[in-house]
Formats: structure tokens, C-alpha cells, sequence
């Protein structure tokens, strides 16, 4: 006889039923809020919901850790001083894939699961892209279930949040924490203690021989704070560790500072400073001790912690490279070389030879930069008063290396003092990059340009060294964030069609190919297309007041700002059109919705300027009778991971027009081609992959390439003979320099004006004519709809390469040597 199955009690801390969710839900509002429903706000529901659905991964995260212990796994750890991770209650949702059931679960109680996202305070731990690749990489690790760890800094207040007022950039604390935060574990049992200031020693250890040691002047205490990072759907959750300040009350109240209870006070709130505050890129290096403290501070706790974790494994440290394999995100870990040379030469008693070969078997580092003045360098002066071992051991290392480097190519002075990890040119300096390059094993770049630039000219000397160590891993990024999650009518459409083996398989998008001239296919993509523009349109009304058509064309520049990214190229395009309008009221052209999106920072004022430039051009433009509405300027404010995920997929046109060699990879450019939008865009970065991807004839290339950009300058440019020899140009920078979007104020945007006239650093004026003209073809085009919906389809379809999961597989295979838990 068949007996019926008895319906199976779900747990309440891992069921996932809607039934068991919503009582969940309660559990949490009343236990862990103190709420009952009728008195709960919603962010108490947020707070409930976010802590039940915290539960869930948990399981995840013990049974994930209990197979690294047993299986004895290499980990990789990813050292970054920023991870720009965007909202988390939807991401891990659906990485639990219990979307839908946590939807219905809050609906029991009467709540709209998309007020309860809007809730959320995103954490910003990260400036712009190299943040954020970071935080699509951890994404990445755990859905391959290869197990990582990903190491950083806790910043009580991550990157400002911008406001706009009278068309200049305000900044304004981030104060992300302010309603608490469910999704850290804080662990106190986890610290350790970090040196700084003080002096070195040397003394006898028991076998007669010399040994060093650091007696530091003041200790602060890190504490780890864990983040759980799910894999997709396959009961993988690794861990992102942050490091928290914190005094070591004993240390200041008993040994130093006895009855100063003010001077105690102070070097507590001192020592909790060190992971106060985000630092803004561009900050000039003055006054910034506390960066490089901050960087020390979490450098230290991170490989101290490392080093606990192998010791539990195994007896020694001569096999620590087998533990882990350690990246280096850009230089702002490069710390890390002297201060593990430091716990093995003076903590565990290694001689050099053997630490040397430990440290560089487990380093690796990527660059991400094109730009030399963005290379990070220390003042010897600030190393000595804050780190005088690491600045010992620093120069140990280069005695030693350059000693090398001067066998190889004797009398070649010039050489081996660009090699010096020291700058003695002027003032003297710490090259941190140099450091990164000698301590590491493997050294990459984040395109393929970039990677060849590095090696002809950044590294080249590095490379002459050691070619084997160069390596390109193009970078890419979480289609589960920015397609699954942040496109979902999209994604419904695509898993339709094609099945959603894509969600881990990008390349599977091939298979869309097919559809591209598909009419039904096309209009439904159409259609999900102009829905995201309607949602989009909402949302800059609501934040900025303006009123968009969703019928025109929405071209869409967002990253952060600076002169080299060329946002006011995108301007003089917009006042060209704008003139024309003004001479030809009755031309025919497409009506385009101009949106631009990003942070300036604080110190750098052009960036500032370039942004009130936007904001008066929008002044002028959006008010002119004239266009009856066919240009809309707007600038998007306070550009975040949130704003991103509702912006990408309303993009018809993506803007990538930064001047040739000098954008290292771009990684907005992968999201808005994923979502079907068309680029326009240089030779420049991971554009020249994603061109090759997707068809040259689907693709808006302009601009001078890297070898004609180093011509021009080599023939010494002089822009004002693209000023004179062009019309419509003159116009348009004549319209900003008289005083037309000021008010009659020649003097506000003079600093811009100038520079492009008399300098021209990044070429606008170069590159001003292609521009326009390649911006005409995509005026045309978008008029043809069924060809731009076939475009868009191929675009998406073909950006298979661009999965950050296709990276990392990569960094496994050729850098980490790291294998996937069986
Ligand atoms: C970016 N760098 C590159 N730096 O500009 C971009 O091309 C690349 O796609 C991305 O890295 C990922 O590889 C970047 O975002 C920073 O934000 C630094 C943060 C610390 C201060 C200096 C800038």
C-alpha cells in the first residue's frame, strides 16, 4: 500500500518556503528587532527579512569551511583596500534562489518586497571600478566554488555620497552603518595586534646568530568583521573579512598613559581613526599618513591571520605558499611583501633566502593603471617614522635585487635607477609598484592593450627582467548582479529563448545569435528595452525633477570623473547639437536623452568644473523652447552600485571614449553591452576585446589608436590647429568660453577652456571631429529599429568573454594554481 508523504516540518532558521519565510521574518522582527508588526518601520521588516535570509547562508558558510579544513585546499586570498559591493539583500536572494518565496513571504505581511530593497544602505567600500571588479571577483570564486577569502579595511564611512546644488558637487559623510548592518559577524575572537611608529633592535637569538626586531610606539588591534559572499545557487559561501580598528585599552591606559586619562583618550580615538574614512582617489599625498597606516594596518591583520590559518593546517611555514595563493589588488596592499618577510624573518626566525622564496612563491599582483602620476609612491620620510622595519626590510630588498640587476646590465645607471624601489630624484620615495613587481611571482594587467602597454613602457624594464612574469587577464564581470538581478525582464526574455545555463555559462548567450533577425524576438527585446527606459525615466524625475522621453535615444556615460575619461567630449558633442538646433530649428534628428552619472573627487577641481559644465549645458538645453524637447541633459546624482544596476539596462548608447592607452580595462563597458547597449568608444582598454567580440560593424569606433596618439604628441600637438580648421568646434568651445551656459560669466569655465585650448592633455580636440561624425551614423541608425534591435541582440549576445567568471578561471589556471573544492 502506497502511503501518502508526510509533509516535512521545515526549520525556521533553513527552510525556504514562503510559509517558513514569513514566520522566519516574524521570529527576527521580534526577537532580533524588538518589534512587533503593527509598531515595525520598514526598516525594522528589512533588518528582519535580511537577518532571516542571513541564516540561510550561514549553513552554507560552515559546510564550506569544513571542506577547506578537510581537504586541506589552497585558498585564495584577495588583498583589496576597496570592495565596492553594492546592495546585498537582493544578490544573496537570489544566489539562494529563494527570490520569489522571500517576494511572497513579506507579501503575507502585507509588504512590497522592492520597498524593502530600497531600505538598504549600500556598502560603498570602494572608489569606482577597481572596487567594484573586486567585489564581482568574490561573486565569481564562490560560484566556482573555488575557495577564496577576500581581505580588506571595514570603513565606518565608505565613498561620499554626492549632492548636487546649483550645479556643483557636494560631498556628504557616508554613514552606511547608521541603522546597523545584518550582514556582518562580527568576531572578536579573531584580532590581531598591528605596530606602527617605535624603532628597530637587533639582539643574539639562541643560536648566536643577529636578528632584528621591531619595538613599535603604538599598537592597535584588528578586529575581523565577516561578510558572507554566496556562490550561485551551489551551497558555496565564502567569506569577505574586513578589518576593524580598534585601541588596545591596556596598552594605552596602563603602560603609557597613567593618570592622563585625556592623552589616553586621544590615542584611542587615534587608533580607531586608522579605519574611520574611504580615502577619495586624487587626494595629493600630503597629510595621507593615514592611508598608508590604513594600508599597513590591514595588510598586517590579513596575513597574520593567514598565518594562523596554516599553522592550524600544518607544523611549519615552508609550505605556506600551498595555503594560499595571494593577489594584490593594485599596489595598495604592496605592503605586504616587507611585512611578510617581517613575520618570517623576525617572528618565525627564517634566514632571507628561505623567506624571500616563501613571500614571492604566494605573491601576485595586478596593475591597474595606465597612468604614471597614479603610481603610488611614499615618502621614505613618512616609512621611517611610521614603519622603520618595513622600510629596513624594503631596503635589504633592493640591495639585494639591484645587486642583480647590476650584473646583468653593468654601468646602465639609468636603468637600475628606474628599477630602484627607491626614488631618489628629488625627494625621496617608496615605489610601491616596484616593491609589487620584485616581491610577486606573476604581475598582470586588465586588458590586453593594457597588459602590452605595461610591458612596452610602465614595466618595461621589469619586463626586460623577467618576461615569464607578465601575464594578461582581461577583466569581467558578475552577470548574476548585472544581468540576473538588475535586468530581470531582460534575463526572463533570454532564458525563454535560449534556457538559463547562461546565468553560469555566459558564452552560452552564442546561442541568441540565431534570433537576431528574428521580428517577434526583436520586438520583444524592444520591448523589455523601452520598459527599463520607462523605470529609468521615473527615477531621474523623481531624483532630479527632469522629465525624459523613453521614446528617444538614451545615451549614457557613467563612471567616475576625470579628464582622461572625457566626459566634457560628451559635452562638446551635446553643444553641437545643440548649436545646430539652434541654426536649423527644423533639422531632422533623433532625440536623444543625454545621462551622465559620477563622483569627482573631492580635491580634484577640473573633475569638479566638468561636472558644473554638465549641470549649465543641462540649464540651457532643457529649457531652450526651440528643441521642443529633443535634448535632454541630465546628470544622475550621487552615482552608486544601486543606480548602476537600474541604469545599465535602459542604456541604448554606451559612452567608452577615453583617450587611447589611458583607460586600463573599463568594466562598464562590459555591463552596458550585456544589457544591449551599442558602444561608442576609442581604441582603448577592454573596448578593443569587446569590439572583436562583437563585430566590428557593431560597434562605434572613433578616435585616434594608441601609436597615433604617441605620434601626434611626439610631433608636438598643438591643438588650436583643430580649433581653427574646424567650424562646428570653434562654435561650440566659443558658446562655453563667452559666457553662454554662465550667464555671461567668462571666468567660470576658463581653467577648461584653456586647457583644451592651450594644452589639450587627452586630445579632445584631436578626436572632437570623429566623434561627431560616428555619433551621426548612430543618429541614423537608431532610426532603423529592427537593424539597431539587431545590433543590440549580437552586442549581448557575444559578451560571452566577459563574464568575470572567465577571469577568474583564468587566474586559477595560469596565476593561483588553485582547483575548485571537489
Ligand atoms: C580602474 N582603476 C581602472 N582605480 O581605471 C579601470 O580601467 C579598470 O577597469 C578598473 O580599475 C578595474 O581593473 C580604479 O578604479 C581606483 O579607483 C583607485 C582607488 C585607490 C586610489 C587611486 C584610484
Amino acid at each position: 500500500m502506497q502511503h501518502q508523504a508526510m509533509p516535512v516540518k521545515e526549520s525556521i532558521r533553513t527552510g525556504t518556503s514562503p510559509e517558513t519565510l514569513a514566520q522566519a521574518i516574524l521570529d527576527n522582527l521580534y526577537y532580533i528587532q524588538g518589534r512587533f508588526p503593527q509598531m515595525a518601520t520598514p526598516n525594522d521588516w528589512y533588518m528582519a527579512l535580511a537577518y532571516t535570509v542571513r541564516d540561510r547562508l550561514l549553513h552554507d558558510w560552515v559546510r564550506t569551511i569544513q571542506a577547506i579544513i578537510e581537504e586541506r585546499s589552497k585558498v585564495v586570498t584577495y588583498l583589496s583596500a576597496e570592495f565596492l559591493l553594492g546592495p546585498q539583500l537582493g544578490n544573496n536572494l537570489l544566489s539562494l534562489g529563494i527570490l520569489e518565496q522571500a517576494r511572497q513571504a513579506v507579501a503575507q505581511h502585507g509588504i512590497d518586497l522592492e520597498e524593502l530593497f530600497l531600505q538598504e544602505r549600500e556598502p560603498g567600500l570602494g572608489n569606482g571600478g577597481l572596487g567594484r571588479l573586486a567585489a564581482c571577483y568574490l561573486d565569481s570564486l564562490a560560484s566556482l566554488e573555488v575557495p577564496a577569502i577576500g581581505y580588506g579595511i571595514r570603513y565606518e564611512f565608505g565613498i561620499f555620497s554626492q549632492e548636487i546644488r546649483d550645479g556643483w558637487q557636494v560631498e556628504r559623510t557616508d554613514k552606511w552603518l547608521e541603522m546597523g548592518n545584518p550582514w556582518e559577524i562580527c568576531r572578536p575572537e579573531i584580532a590581531y595586534q598591528v605596530g606602527w611608529k617605535g624603532h628597530t633592535e637587533t639582539y643574539c637569538d639562541d643560536t648566536g646568530r643577529q636578528r632584528w626586531r621591531w619595538v613599535p610606539g603604538r599598537m592597535v588591534k584588528g578586529e575581523a568583521h565577516d561578510y558572507p559572499v554566496p556562490g550561485y545557487r551551489n551551497q558555496t559561501t565564502n567569506i569577505l573579512r574586513l578589518w576593524k580598528a580598534e585601541a588596545i585599552e591596556s596598552f594605552d591606559f596602563e603602560d603609557f598613559n597613567i593618570g592622563d586619562y585625556y592623552g589616553a583618550v586621544k590615542a584611542k580615538v587615534e587608533s580607531e581613526n586608522i579605519t574611520k574614512v574611504l580615502y577619495p582617489n586624487d587626494e595629493p599625498v600630503v597629510g595621507k599618513q593615514l592611508r598608508l597606516a590604513q594600508q599597513n594596518f590591514f595588510v598586517s591583520c590579513s596575513l597574520q591571520d593567514m598565518i594562523r590559518i596554516h599553522l592550524r593546517r600544518y607544523d611549519s611555514l615552508d609550505n605556506f605558499g600551498d595555503s594560499f595563493a595571494i593577489q594584490l589588488n593594485d599596489t595598495h596592499p604592496a605592503l605586504a611583501v616587507a611585512e611578510l618577510m617581517r613575520l618570517l624573518l623576525d617572528d618565525h626566525l627564517y634566514n632571507w633566502e628561505q623567506a624571500w622564496e616563501i613571500t614571492r612563491k604566494a605573491l601576485a599582483f595586478t596593475n591597474h593603471t595606465l597612468l604614471p602620476e597614479a603610481l603610488e609612491k611614499w615618502p621614505l620620510t613618512f616609512f621611517a617614522e611610521l614603519l622603520p622595519r618595513h622600510l629596513e626590510i624594503i631596503y635589504e630588498i633592493n640591495h639585494r635585487f639591484l645587486y642583480e640587476v647590476r650584473h646583468r646590465y653593468p654601468l646602465e645607471e639609468d636603468r637600475i635607477e628606474r628599477l630602484s624601489l627607491i626614488d631618489e630624484s628629488g625627494s625621496k620615495y617608496v615605489r610601491m609598484a616596484n616593491l609589487a613587481c620584485v616581491g610577486s611571482h606573476a604581475i598582470n594587467g586588465v586588458a590586453a592593450l593594457h597588459s602590452d602597454l605595461i610591458r612596452e613602457t610602465l614595466f618595461k624594464d621589469f619586463y626586460d627582467l623577467w618576461p615569464e612574469k607578465f601575464h594578461n587577464i582581461t577583466n569581467g564581470v558578475t552577470p548574476r548582479r548585472f544581468l540576473l538581478l538588475s535586468n530581470p525582464a531582460l534575463s526572463r526574455l533570454i532564458s525563454r529563448q535560449i534556457g538559463d545555463n547562461w546565468i553560469t555559462h555566459l558564452e552560452d548567450l552564442k546561442r541568441l545569435e540565431k534570433f537576431a533577425e528574428n521580428l517577434d524576438f526583436q520586438l520583444a527585446w524592444r520591448q523589455v528595452k523601452q520598459e527599463n527606459k520607462q523605470d529609468l525615466a521615473a527615477i531621474i524625475r523623481e531624483k532630479t525633477g527632469i522629465v525624459v522621453d523613453p521614446a528617444g535615444l538614451f545615451d549614457i556615460m557613467v563612471k567616475r570623473i576625470h579628464e582622461y575619461k572625457r566626459q566634457h567630449l560628451k559635452v562638446l558633442h551635446i553643444i553641437t547639437l545643440y548649436h545646430r538646433l539652434k541654426r536649423q530649428p527644423g533639422l531632422d534628428i533623433t532625440p536623444r536623452t543625454f545621462i551622465f552619472g559620477g563622483k569627482a573627487a573631492p580635491g580634484y577641481h577640473m573633475a569638479k568644473l566638468i561636472i558644473k559644465l554638465i549641470n549649465s549645458v543641462a540649464e540651457e538645453v532643457n529649457h531652450d523652447p526651440v528643441l521642443e524637447g529633443r535634448l535632454k541633459v541630465v546628470f544622475c546624482p550621487d552615482f552608486n552600485v544601486k543606480k548602476a544596476q537600474a541604469i545599465y539596462p535602459a542604456a541604448d548608447l554606451s559612452e567608452q571614449i577615453s583617450m587611447a592607452g589611458k583607460e586600463a580595462s573599463g568594466t562598464g563597458n562590459m555591463k552596458f553591452a550585456l544589457n544591449g547597449a551599442l558602444t561608442i568608444g576609442t581604441l582603448d582598454g577592454a573596448n578593443v576585446e569587446i569590439r572583436e567580440e562583437v563585430g566590428p560593424e557593431n560597434f562605434f569606433l572613433f578616435g585616434h589608436r594608441v601609436e597615433e596618439v604617441n605620434r601626434l604628441k611626439a610631433e608636438g600637438y598643438n591643438p588650436q590647429h583643430f580649433f581653427q580648421e574646424d567650424e562646428e568646434l570653434r562654435a561650440a568651445l566659443d558658446l562655453i568660453r563667452t559666457g553662454f551656459f554662465s550667464h555671461g560669466d567668462r571666468d567660470l569655465f576658463k581653467p577648461l577652456v584653456d586647457e583644451l585650448l592651450y594644452r589639450d592633455t587627452y586630445l579632445l580636440l584631436a578626436d572632437y571631429r570623429s566623434y561627431v561624425d560616428r555619433q551621426e551614423e548612430v543618429d541614423h541608425i537608431f532610426r532603423d529599429q529592427p537593424r539597431w534591435t539587431r545590433m543590440s541582440i549580437l552586442n549581448a549576445a557575444r559578451m560571452g568573454k566577459f563574464s568575470s567568471d572567465r577571469s577568474i578561471r583564468e587566474y586559477c589556471d595560469t596565476i593561483w594554481r588553485v582547483k575548485a573544492l571537489a
